[in-house]
């Protein structure tokens, strides 16, 4: 097992996400979702012209040819293809911009890999609740199955959902505010997951049983998980990394790995309901038949990972949220180099998270859907290359030292684009994106030759 070149099976992938990207956000008759409302409502930038991917996808597709991909990891638009989030009412122009992307890659050589849903929820839904409302679980599923229905003949690899976690915990706080008042804190980051988990885990079902003989292809959901390391060597900052874990991931892998929440976040939240006088745990309850619906939905484990934190526990506070409920804090003091935007840069934590993951469940085939730097914008990045090249070597180790079933790895992102709240000041791209000129264009940087002769060469230290 060689520690410096990868076999010549392991896939190579980049990525993007739809509302990061696309822009064109009325375009064609495409309905609007809620980042498109948040961003222009709140934020001092949006996405309504991104990376302007709707209309150069490509130019996308001939960068992502050049660089010699694998697989170009991209998501749908749920209101680009259903306007309002129903399927009463379909986007005949959104159905055809997929068509034409996938085609498009295919006939490249690349492989799709499809989000289904990356964070653009219909707007729609807000009104209702989001993913509150359990109904939401059947839109979803209802999305899935023509997505399913339109692109399956042609798409192998289905990635659910992203990072439930992220938009679960941290987007609501606004839904909460603006919409949705009557639900008391600290509920609706639970609801929230329950209902991912049960969406992704039926449109996993519905696959299964109406799609896979004839389709054949492979679908899981995209977890993230940073390395959490104790602060100190006291029994409390290991206690914080354990829980932080437990959250950050066990909360959303637990019931797709095993079929219910770990026995430990359902103590925890069964008590603290109990102290703060709700009737029943702030933590829904699967039913058995659920729990048999959930366990073991995922063909392969799709994991995000940028960064690590050192942690400690926060001081307990009376706030009701899943944050004051996970009660940990991260150290800011911390002696390793941080990104452009805050994230600390240590390659080692993602050989320790993939070690995690196979020792808590059950050995799986993990794709790396998400791994990256962002960097302040040079052509010449040899920051973003020197990244690359020591996450690598960590990939190695886990699977030539630790025995971890790695299968892929892409590097977010193919593009510079809309980073949520740091817009466009945080540049992940292999390519440079010119948002200056009104052509949108596009120049590869000097990580992406790298990353083509490592494609080719399966060096990890090739040459640029
Ligand atoms: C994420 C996202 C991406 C971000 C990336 C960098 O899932 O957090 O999938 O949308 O751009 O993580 O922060």
């Amino acid at each position: 097992c060689s520690l410096t070149s990868f076999p010549a099976d392991f896939k190579f992938a980049t990525a993007s996400s739809a509302y990061q990207v696309e822009g064109g956000y009325l375009d064609d008759g495409k309905g609007r979702n809620w980042w498109d409302w948040f961003a222009n409502s709140y934020l001092k930038a949006n996405g309504n012209n991104a990376s302007n991917s709707y209309h150069k996808y490509l130019d996308d597709v001939n960068a992502l040819k050049d660089i010699g991909v694998d697989y170009y990891r991209f998501s749908l638009s749920w209101t680009r293809i259903l306007p309002k989030g129903f399927r009463y009412e379909v986007n005949d122009a959104g159905v055809e911009y997929y068509n034409n992307i996938i085609n498009a890659l295919l006939e490249a050589g690349i492989e799709p890999l499809v989000t289904i849903f990356h964070w653009d929820t219909p707007y729609t839904f807000s009104y209702v609740g989001e993913w509150a409302n359990p109904k939401i679980v059947d839109y979803f599923v209802d999305f899935a199955d023509l997505a399913f229905e339109l692109f399956g003949d042609r798409v192998k690899l289905w990635a659910t959902i992203n990072e439930p976690r992220t938009f679960c915990q941290d987007v609501p706080n606004t839904i909460t505010e603006y919409f949705f008042t009557e639900l008391p804190l600290g509920i609706y980051e639970y609801l929230c997951g329950h209902h991912v988990l049960l969406a992704h885990a039926k449109t996993y079902r519905l696959y299964e049983s109406k799609y896979q003989k004839m389709q054949n292809g492979k679908i899981g959901i995209v977890l993230n998980l940073d390395e959490n390391v104790p602060y100190s060597n006291s029994t409390e900052d290991d206690e914080a990394a354990e829980r932080a874990n437990l959250f950050d991931l066990g909360w959303l892998a637990n019931p797709i790995v095993y079929g219910d929440y770990p026995q430990d976040l359902k103590n925890l939240l069964a008590n603290k309901s109990a102290a703060q006088n709700f009737s029943s745990s702030r933590l829904p309850k699967f039913s058995c038949l659920e729990r048999r619906i959930l366990k073991g939905t995922f063909d392969l484990f799709f994991l995000n990972h940028y960064s690590v934190n050192h942690v400690t526990p926060a001081p307990y506070t009376n706030e009701l949220s899943w944050e004051n409920d996970r009660q940990v804090t991260r150290m800011e003091n911390i002696d390793l180099p941080q990104s452009n935007i805050g994230f600390v840069l240590h390659a080692p934590a993602l050989r320790s998270v993939l070690k995690h993951i196979k020792d808590t469940y059950g050995d799986p085939e993990i794709f790396i859907t998400e791994n990256g730097y962002s960097s302040d914008g040079n052509l010449t990045d040899w920051d973003r290359i020197q990244f690359i090249q020591d996450s690598l070597e960590q990939v190695r180790l886990s699977m030539c030292a630790d025995g971890v079933n790695v299968v892929g790895y892409t590097y977010w992102s193919l593009l510079d684009s809309f980073e949520w709240n740091s817009y466009y000041k945080a540049k992940f791209g292999l390519v440079h994106v010119d948002f200056d000129s009104s052509n949108f264009t596009r120049t590869l940087r000097d990580s992406a030759y790298y990353y083509r002769n490592l494609i080719q060469t399966r060096l990890i230290n090739a040459t640029v």
